[in-house]
């Protein structure tokens, strides 16, 4: 066999790259200016660096210009994002967020849409004090954010539980084995004394060396029939095949992603493809021969074309899986037969193995608070209190209570029923099959408000579907403030990216299952049209649907969007 000679595009590194290669291993001067109370903010570098430590510095855009006229510098603050593999959560892990949230942040959770914690509002002084304690929990935040390998997910499963668990250890191996080597974040956060000396590259960050990589890489890991996680939305997926009731492997698929710029055809969301299969005790390698191929050849020039989906792109899949199997040193066998049903997910208690039981509730933008009259997050405080299992945030932004046992099934669900919290079935389908970014006010990129907008239009759409006998119809729909695509909108049947205030372009054609990505069916549309187009899709839809069909493969069958598969022609 000719090794072909691989090449990383050319051009100059950007000024991220500089960031990473000036650090010494992402620690900046990020000790230092942590300390500085001149102003609440750092500067711009490392704010960079921060990322790697699984926090970044925003401002409250809800007083912004408020701020600017008073001539005051931003309301800064910063958010914090914890690695919490496969989303479990023990309860007294969730009691030490929820009193984290209170005393430091803003007093709210986001269940984040890869199955973990975020907390917003935290004022620089007290930074320190709040990573020391979540660390003290036994978590910590290192890697949720950055150009690293980002927290692994896995199918919230509390149907199959025992390959749950397996899986969910697999999650947890690939996400601690996978992480960065330095000791930066101990000797930042955690005031570990710096051991003297310089040692080499290869001892400090033997995979990943002093660079890092190009950008962030994710990994997710799917048990069919479910496909909570969008597996083909991930960098590297895996599919777990399971049979006679055990795991004997998975499935490898490459070069997925979502994010994509307005206007730009160089950039677009794209599925990950199958390549091949492998056993359970090969998923290390094949994992990290994978990101070496992304450390060595995706683009150092241009962040919006460093993804991986686009290296694999540019290199040609098979030339990918080749240079995958030279570096691994063995061939991955052929890929196995899998189905998967669903991308969301599925509510109310279930029982488990082992007489466990499990409840996922709708956690509507995957925002724990109390609201006025919904005390969502005192609620879930009284559960953690007594709770003896486990909670596992999903990758729909919703959370399983898991594992109780049948004796305290009854308690848990008394305080189920004192708080009213909801496995969201009073709600039309479509809200329960909803997702929203966080959007404005704390993200900097929202380009228009998702996840405290998407709620109330959802009233509006209700209205629609009960006049169309439809409020059982689950039909998953999406909404970002920005193309980044956080809530993973071109895998929703109806998704909407924020354009400008009020203003969407709106997707239609993803299927149910994440297989298929959507397209646009119009461009920069405000809540009327929004409703209008609805009106008369979803009354098409009630009318001329087939047996069983889901309204993604609705609207290509009835002509309304083209379907795709590949992101390169999704802006067509
Ligand atoms: Fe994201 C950047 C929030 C999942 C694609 N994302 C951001 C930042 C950090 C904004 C920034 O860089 O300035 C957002 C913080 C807002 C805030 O105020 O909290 C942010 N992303 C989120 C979360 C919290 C959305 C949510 O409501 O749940 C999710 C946190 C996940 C986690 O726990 O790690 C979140 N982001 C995703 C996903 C979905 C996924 O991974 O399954 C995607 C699409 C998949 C992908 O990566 O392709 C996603 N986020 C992005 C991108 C686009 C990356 C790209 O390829 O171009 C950005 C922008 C960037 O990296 O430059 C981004
Ligand atoms: Fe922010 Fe855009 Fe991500 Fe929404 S999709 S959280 S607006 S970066």
């Amino acid at each position: 066999m000719v090794t072909k000679i691989l090449k990383a595009p050319d051009g100059s590194p950007s000024d991220v790259e500089r960031i990473k290669e000036e650090s010494d291993y992402l620690r900046g001067t990020l000790k230092e200016v942590m300390l500085d109370r001149i102003s609440a903010g750092i500067p711009d570098d490392d704010n960079r660096l921060m990322k790697h430590h699984g926090s970044y510095l925003q401002d409250d855009r809800d007083l912004r210009n408020e701020r600017q006229k008073q001539k005051l510098e931003p309301a800064y603050q910063f958010m914090l994002r914890v690695r919490m593999p496969g989303g479990v959560s023990t309860p007294e892990q969730w009691l030490v967020m929820d009193d984290l949230s209170q005393k430091y942040g803003n007093g709210t959770l986001k269940l984040t849409t890869r199955e973990t914690f975020q907390m917003h509002g935290i004022l620089k002084w007290n930074m320190k004090k709040t990573i020391q304690t979540i660390h003290s929990a036994l978590l910590d935040t290192i890697a949720a954010c950055g150009d690293v390998n980002r927290n692994v997910m896995c199918t919230s499963n509390p149907y199959q539980s025992e390959i749950h668990s397996e899986v969910y250890e697999w999650s947890k191996t690939l996400s601690d084995d996978l992480l960065p080597r330095t000791r930066a974040y101990h000797e930042i956060w955690l005031d570990e004394e710096r051991v003297a000396g310089t040692p080499d590259a290869e001892e400090v960050e033997p995979m990943y060396g002093p660079l890092y990589l190009p950008r962030k890489f994710k990994i997710g890991i799917a048990v069919p029939p479910s496909n909570d996680i969008d597996v083909f939305s991930q960098d590297l997926g895996f599919i777990a095949i399971v049979e006679d009731g055990k795991l004997i492997g998975f499935n490898v698929a490459i070069g997925g992603g979502m994010g994509m710029t307005h206007g730009d055809k160089a950039t677009y969301p794209q599925l990950a493809k199958v390549i091949g299969f492998c056993r359970p005790e090969q998923m290390y390698d094949v994992a990290e021969k994978t990101i070496t191929i992304q450390r060595d050849y995706g683009n150092r020039s241009v962040r919006k074309n460093a993804r991986f989906k686009y290296t694999v792109d540019r290199l040609g899949l098979e030339t990918v899986k080749e240079e995958l199997e030279n570096r691994l040193g063995w061939s991955l066998e052929e890929a196995k037969p899998y189905h998967f049903d669903h991308n969301g997910d599925r509510y109310g208690w279930v029982e488990g193995i082992e007489d466990k039981w499990h409840f996922t509730l709708f956690v509507e933008g995957g925002r724990v608070t109390d609201y006025e009259d919904y005390k969502l997050m005192t609620g879930l405080r009284e559960i953690a209190k007594v709770h003896t299992g486990d909670f596992r945030l999903t990758a729909n932004q919703n959370l399983i209570i898991g594992n109780v046992s049948s004796e305290k099934k009854d308690e848990i669900n008394a305080l189920i029923d004192q708080y009213g919290l909801t496995d969201g079935k009073h709600h039309s389908a479509l809200r329960r099959s909803s997702m929203a970014c966080v959007a404005l006010p704390t993200c900097g990129l929202a380009m228009a408000e998702a996840e405290r907008y998407l709620p109330s239009l959802l009233d509006k759409v209700e209205e629609i579907i009960d006049e169309n006998g439809l409020r059982d119809e689950e039909i998953t729909i999406r909404m970002t403030g920005c193309p980044n695509g956080c809530a993973r909108h071109a895998l929703g049947e109806i998704g909407f990216i924020g354009k400008a205030p009020g203003k969407y372009n709106m997707y239609l054609g993803a299927a149910f299952d994440g297989s298929r990505l959507s397209k646009m069916y119009r461009e920069n549309i405000g809540e009327e049209d929004i409703l209008s187009e609805l009106r008369v899709l979803l009354s098409r839809y009630a009318k001329e649907r087939e047996e069983g069909e889901h309204f993604g493969d609705f609207v290509i069958r009835a002509g309304i969007i083209k379907a795709t598969t590949d992101g390169t022609n999704f802006h067509d």
